[in-house]
């Protein structure tokens, strides 16, 4: 029987070696743990996200965009569920990690705790918080843990049509009367800075990155995530005639990277300790949601042992 130190390192060895790590497979009791961590606080954060948004699907502006809108926040319900899935191949249950969040021991993105004040901000997520999210999840297609991997492939591709569908709002703002002009630019100063602390923390202040990186859980850097997003989105703005709330924001020729100011690291740690906009709202509403929907999972539940005692009869 091999010994801890030699499973450790046939396991380092295959994750170095790009070789997929699957349920049953032997892995450390920290690999585990950490994917349970930041599985299940992005299955949340995609549950969570789906209430500033559901916000607006009464008071869309058109058939269409209601459409678009409710596609988009379905999508968002079906990502936790894949999430969720992914989860429970480490042995946890969905139940106890929904209770986790219910109790506000459990994280999930700051983001979702800013309110959505005005229809731009809906364009303002899909184009700011969709496009952050995917810049962070390309990445995690090819994290080294197989069902989180093979999620996040789907996941991705439906996020890409939310980018684009926020974009489109915020392009049909930004070229409509001086108004709407001017409500994509408030949507634009509120929603700026929190998307960029969706990377979390700085690589200095980042407890978890290193082990991540090196467990190939993370590809990259919070702050390497954080700068390709920047360069990216600015010339999004630009293309919009938008512009972005940050003085110091400029092309820095020898980086080959666009400088930014200081990020407001404070408010950040007051949102993810349960002290933001609306974290209580939307603990609120979710908690809400559950209770609702409780006779649904009951009903489900007696279906199918209505189904095995079926079978076993027969
Ligand atoms: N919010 O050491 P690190 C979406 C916490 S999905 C809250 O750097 P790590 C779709 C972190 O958990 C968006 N907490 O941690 C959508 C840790 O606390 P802990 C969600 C944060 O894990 C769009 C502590 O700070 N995406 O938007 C945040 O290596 C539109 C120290 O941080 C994912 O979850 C934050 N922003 O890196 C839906 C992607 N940042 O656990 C609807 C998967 C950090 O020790 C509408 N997750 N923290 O108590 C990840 O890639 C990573 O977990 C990071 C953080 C990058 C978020």
């Amino acid at each position: 029987m091999l010994s801890n130190e030699e499973l450790e390192k046939e396991f380092q060895a295959k994750i170095d070696a790009e070789i997929k790590i699957e349920p049953k497979d032997w892995m450390p009791e920290a690999y585990r743990k950490t994917l349970i961590r930041q599985i299940s606080q992005h299955a949340h954060s995609e549950v969570v996200g789906m209430l500033p948004e559901g916000n607006w699907i009464t008071r869309a502006p058109s058939l269409r965009s209601k459409v678009i809108l409710l596609a988009k926040v379905q999508d968002e319900a079906g990502h936790g569920l894949y999430l969720y899935s992914a989860a429970e191949t480490l042995g946890v249950d969905r139940e106890d990690l929904i209770e986790e969040l219910h109790t506000g021991k459990a994280k999930y993105s700051s983001i979702f705790n800013y309110p959505t004040l005005t229809w731009a901000d809906i364009g303002a997520i899909g184009w700011l918080v969709d496009g952050a999210a995917i810049a962070n999840q390309v990445m995690l297609c090819r994290t080294s843990y197989g069902p989180y991997a093979r999620a996040m492939v789907r996941i991705c591709k439906e996020e890409s049509f939310h980018q684009r569908q926020g974009y489109e709002i915020m392009l049909k703002m930004a070229k409509g009367t001086p108004e709407q002009k001017q409500m994509a630019q408030d949507a634009l100063n509120r929603w700026w800075w929190p998307s960029l602390m969706m990377f979390g923390p700085p690589d200095d202040k980042s407890i978890h990155s290193a082990q991540s990186l090196k467990w190939k859980i993370k590809r990259q850097t919070n702050d390497e995530l954080r700068q390709e997003f920047i360069d990216k989105t600015v010339k999004q703005a630009e293309y919009l005639g938008l512009t972005i709330p940050d003085p110091h924001l400029k092309w820095n020729e020898e980086r080959q990277h666009y400088d930014f100011g200081p990020i407001n690291w404070e408010e950040f740690y007051q949102v993810i300790n349960g002290n933001g906009p609306c974290n209580r709202q939307r603990l609120k509403a979710r908690i809400k949601a559950h209770e609702e929907g409780a006779w649904v999972r009951e009903a489900a539940i007696a279906y199918a042992e209505k189904k095995q005692a079926k079978k076993t009869a027969a």
